[in-house]
């Protein structure tokens, strides 16, 4: 009687041990306490149950009760390796064959990636590179680049002055574009000079999206014997397909400055999916044949020397290739808009 109903409790048990689900640590506990355990576990209740058996009938239980305590102790030490907490803190053990997680190291700013792409280019074209100081005297500014003394430039609402002095002349500004470092690369070298003057110019303008205090220019100057118009054609056509690819669309406004005769602005096409025609023109730079007077200024001959000259603006172009609309965002340093890039 008695052994029927030890072996009918020990099949029993075997189904409960092979099919209690153990899928948490609170879970695997529970599962210790209620077969393992030294009290009331009911493996430890069979052990003692074994007693009611006649003597020559215990081992053979006993056996496969020892055989019963290690299957539970398996499932146990299984689940534990299981549910173990993993370094990510998830019960799962991390699947060893992902890949890496790329760490953010920090990046160039977009003006100064914007910068190196354009300078880049001019560079591959033969042109040399050449910075100057950012505080500049009237003559180096404005005087030597033909703007005449009354020029709305040299006012106070647009120009940056750190000493008026007595007459114009004497005026200490922060540059307003980079012209005055090939101005002080003319007077010093004779033709044949190819130069590109990158770097940051100041302006006391109103800030809104468009325009800022500070900002930054790539100039460019070629003079030589007989440099054309077709040559500036050539070249910023070749600068523009660096820049925008190979299908680039490129139109010449004619325009003016001071320094430049005849001017231009230049356009490209930038395609918009939205837009009725289908895109639109956008300006990307200003350029010209330099002025007789300026090459007067800085002692070359305008007889024998002819040269172009183009400026741009390195945000205006940032702004077209990243799509960014006000150019405040790129003097705020907010890390949301500089990890972007
Ligand atoms: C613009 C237009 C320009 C120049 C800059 C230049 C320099 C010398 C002599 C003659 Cl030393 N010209 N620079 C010429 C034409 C246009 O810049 O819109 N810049 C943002």
């Amino acid at each position: 009687m008695a052994t029927v109903s030890l072996h009918e409790a020990l099949e029993a048990l075997r189904q409960e041990i092979t099919q209690t689900p153990i899928d948490s640590e609170a879970a695997a506990e529970a599962f210790r306490i209620r077969f393992l355990g030294q009290r009331s576990g009911q493996l430890t209740h069979l052990f003692k149950r074994l007693r009611e058996l006649p003597p020559e009938e215990r081992p053979l239980l006993g056996g496969q009760l020892n055989a019963l305590k290690r299957l539970a102790e398996q499932r146990l030490e299984e689940a534990r390796l299981r549910l173990r907490p993993t370094p990510t803190g998830s019960a799962e053990i991390p699947d060893l064959t992902l890949p890496g997680r790329r760490m953010f190291t920090g990046s160039l700013h977009p003006l100064t990636q914007t910068l190196e792409a354009i300078v880049r280019v001019f560079e591959q074209l033969g042109f040399a590179v050449v910075e100057g100081p950012e505080i500049e005297d009237d003559w180096h500014n404005f005087s030597a680049l033909n703007f005449p003394p009354d020029h709305p430039a040299r006012d106070m609402q647009d120009t940056f002055f750190l000493h008026q002095g007595a007459s114009y002349a004497e005026a200490v500004v922060l540059r307003t574009h980079t012209s005055p470092v090939q101005i002080r690369v003319m007077e010093r070298m004779q033709p044949p000079i190819r130069i590109i003057a990158p770097g940051r110019v100041y302006r006391n303008e109103a800030v809104s999206y468009k325009s800022f205090c500070l900002f930054h220019q790539v100039e460019g100057l070629y003079v030589d014997q007989n440099v054309s118009m077709g040559d500036l054609k050539q070249t910023l056509h070749l600068f523009a397909q660096a820049l925008f690819g190979k299908d680039v669309r490129m139109r010449f406004r004619p325009s003016y400055f001071p320094f430049t005769e005849p001017s231009a602005e230049v356009d490209i096409w930038w395609p918009l999916p939205d837009h009725p025609e289908g895109g639109r023109w956008m300006e990307i730079l200003g350029c010209g044949m330099v002025h007789p007077n300026v090459f007067r200024a800085v002692g070359i001959d305008p007889e024998r020397y002819t040269g172009y000259a183009f400026g741009m603006g390195v945000e205006r172009i940032a702004m077209l290739r990243y799509g960014i609309d006000d150019i405040r965002l790129f003097y705020e340093n907010d890390v949301r808009f500089l990890e972007q890039f």
